[in-house]
């Protein structure tokens, strides 16, 4: 049995869903802090889980008899540089009580990371898996402490601790919940209702991102790859963009879409979060242990994500006739 944490988030839902098809919907527990939509209720078990309370998490592997956790709670990286504090307790000691529970409990641990645990002193381009770290934004330092403790409880207690560094996540059926790498997804939205987008990083900005059905199927390879791997903490990428080559690949299908940047006067605060993440990393070794592989380069994210909200569009303008 698996518990999927923030499951309501951006990637929780594709998650469970593709769980569930494998191992059945009563084997998926998903859980939140938020009430879940009918349709999510209807597929499987819900509960509420708040991952700072470690004897309710407690309660919910046993009475529930969980094998394996996925950890999908956490501030991103733009909320919680908003609020340090409580990036610390939900991103670490939420951590810190699912880590204890892995070790307690026997079970298997994935938690992803991210990009945002490099730093300004990472090499830029090509980044490998084992490299300088100094994240210097509050995301980045708690998640970095993630892949510590969770290196040190697999080496001294034996979890089965597992994590990737995901890049950006462009999705078009669940909402990004706070990142910097979230122009990419609002860039689609507005850029189908309005015609136009105020892009809050600089047209240069290069960034890894991955469309959500590689990072899913990437996650659900590495979760259930039977046997021991190599290393903890795994880079995985597609490909790496800037906001104008984004532009200019969605201008193919949408000629009059327009796009403006912030001008010297107008830097957002997201920006130097991210000029301090790589622009490109080398996620060979995922590709060698676990077989990951992306799907979606550019091209095929730009039009999959163009036709899914175009869809919604028309069937929010068919619900108000
Ligand atoms: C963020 N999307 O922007 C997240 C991520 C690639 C970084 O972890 O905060």
């Amino acid at each position: 049995r698996v518990l999927v944490t923030g499951s309501l988030g951006q990637l929780g839902s594709g998650l469970v869903k593709e769980l569930r098809a494998m191992y059945g919907n009563e084997n998926v527990v998903a859980s939140d802090i938020r009430k879940a939509p009918d349709e999510f209720m209807a597929s499987g078990p819900f509960v509420y889980a708040d991952v700072m309370n470690y004897s309710m998490l407690e309660r919910i592997v046993v009475d529930w008899r969980i094998d394996w956790v996925v950890h999908y709670s956490a501030l991103l990286s733009a909320v919680a540089e908003k609020n340090p504090a409580l990036a610390l307790s939900v991103n670490m000691a939420g951590f810190q009580n699912v880590l204890e529970l892995a070790k307690v409990h026997r079970l298997r641990l994935y938690s992803p990371s991210t990009i945002g645990a490099f730093g300004p002193s990472t090499p830029k381009i090509n980044t490998q898996d084992l490299t300088i770290m100094r994240p210097n934004t509050i995301y980045g330092i708690t998640k970095l402490h993630n892949e510590l403790l969770g290196e040190y409880y697999r080496e001294k207690f034996g979890v089965d601790f597992r994590s990737a560094r995901y890049p950006g996540i462009l999705s078009a059926d669940t909402p990004p919940g706070g990142g910097t790498t979230d122009y990419a997804v609002d860039i689609f939205h507005h850029a189908i209702r309005h015609g136009h987008y105020n892009c809050f990083l600089s047209k240069d900005t290069r960034l890894p991102m991955m469309y959500l059905t590689d990072c899913i199927k990437g996650t659900v390879d590495h979760l259930t790859h039977p046997t021991p791997l190599p290393q903890s903490v795994y880079n995985i990428a597609a490909v790496s963009f800037t906001p104008e080559e984004l532009t200019k690949e969605i201008q193919k299908h949408l000629p009059h879409f327009t796009i403006s940047y912030p001008d010297s006067a107008g830097i957002d605060f997201r920006q130097a979060i991210a000029d301090s993440w790589p622009s490109s990393l080398d996620d060979s070794m995922a590709r060698r242990d676990f077989g990951w592989k992306e799907e979606y380069g550019l091209e095929k994210m730009v039009k999959t994500m163009l036709n899914k909200i175009q869809a919604q569009v028309e069937a929010e303008k068919k619900s108000a006739n």
